[in-house]
């Protein structure tokens, strides 16, 4: 008979094992660890309530990232982490729950203030000029895309800055949410996601806690299991066609769409994958993964500090789950490992956010 201590120190041999490709069946080990994390941890029994439109994640212990070979960089390796349970928000903010914030508080987002040159330097090389006044406007970057096929390094043939673009005006100005109440809020910075949060008596998520909620506690490649169409059925809102030109929508939706049009994982989650991405606490740093490999850490806060090589003045929050933009000849990014730097203050036409909640 195993004690706590021998159960734990186990699951940390078969995590350890496994990363190590030492043969042990991967995905029997993580299940096997979850099983004894949530053991460990004591976090099996659900509690007595739930807060309306949240569910209960019960922590325990996953393999975080993937060894998938296709996967990008800033993915891999796959690692050992254990979460304590939390609850979480059912689906993204909508738009008509963020109103209510803003009604209660009279809350201004960063895309409706006026840039701040001073914070706008601290992200750009030495020397570089101070934009003319008139260009230091309110504004959003909004997906436009070309009507001919483009190169696809090239994010400026489907970006805009557009002044006026902001929550209340996703395309700008001329542009309202009407009939779009239920779709998830977009145009959101960090800040003003952990404004939110804050005000509903909730915070953001780790990104370790995002993550683990997305493969709901598996090791899977989607949120769903490992097929992206089960029996050719659509399971998430991404991106069909040509990237960015032709957008076919197959799966019924061009731009958002409304939370909850598609099936939620096994822990009640909808829109984990595609839809809008989701900001979550941690700073970005390509190389996370990497350090935190051969070790089984406990609720990870993530780094420090930022860090993209491709980027290296940004300060960048990871963003998780892909968005409507998503497509499989692109980003595949819909998938739960899938983790990109979003500079923290920018809003733009595919960025919303969820929250969660400690249980006490
Ligand atoms: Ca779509
Ligand atoms: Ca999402």
């Amino acid at each position: 008979m195993l004690g706590r201590n021998d159960r734990t120190i186990l699951q940390n041999v078969f995590l350890f094992l496994c990363l190590m490709g030492w043969g042990v069946a991967c995905q029997r080990s993580a299940e096997e660890a979850s099983s004894a994390g949530q053991a460990a941890l004591g976090t099996t029994k659900a509690p007595a309530s739930v807060p309306e439109g949240m569910v209960w994640v019960p922590g325990g212990s996953f393999l975080m990232g993937t060894n998938e070979q296709q996967a990008y960089p800033q993915e891999q390796p796959a690692h050992a982490v254990k979460v304590k349970a939390f609850f979480m928000d059912a689906t993204e903010v909508t738009n008509a729950q963020f109103k209510a914030f803003v009604q209660a508080t009279g809350y201004l987002t960063l895309a409706e203030r006026k840039p701040d040159w001073q914070e706008m330097q601290k992200q750009l090389p030495a020397g570089t000029p101070k934009p003319a006044e008139d260009q230091l406007v309110a504004g959003a970057l909004v997906f436009s895309p070309p009507s001919q096929p483009v190169a696809s390094y090239d994010y400026s043939q489907w970006w805009r800055w557009m002044p006026g673009a902001n929550w209340q005006h996703p395309e700008g100005p001329g542009s309202d949410l009407q009939g779009r109440l239920q779709h998830p809020v977009v145009h959101i910075a960090y800040e003003d996601a952990l404004a939110y949060c804050q005000w509903a008596g909730k915070r953001l998520p780790t990104e370790a806690e995002w993550e683990f909620a997305a493969k709901a506690g598996q090791q899977q490649r989607y949120a769903w299991g490992d097929e992206f169409r089960p029996q050719g059925k659509f399971m998430a809102n991404t991106f069909q066609g040509q990237f960015p030109n032709r957008n076919v929508a197959e799966d019924g939706f061009t731009g958002t769409a409304p939370v909850q049009s598609f099936p939620a994982n096994a822990y009640g989650l909808y829109d984990m994958i595609g839809n809008v991405w989701e900001w979550t606490a941690d700073w970005y740093d390509a190389r996370a993964y990497q350090q935190r490999a051969g070790q089984l850490v406990s609720n990870p806060q993530g780094p420090a500090q930022s860090f993209d090589p491709q980027d290296p003045y940004a300060q960048q929050r990871v963003t998780k789950g892909g968005s409507y933009l998503c497509a499989l000849e692109y980003c595949v990014n819909y998938r739960p490992s899938a983790r990109i730097g979003t500079a923290y203050d920018t809003g733009m036409s595919h960025t919303g956010f969820r929250c969660v909640m400690d249980v006490e």
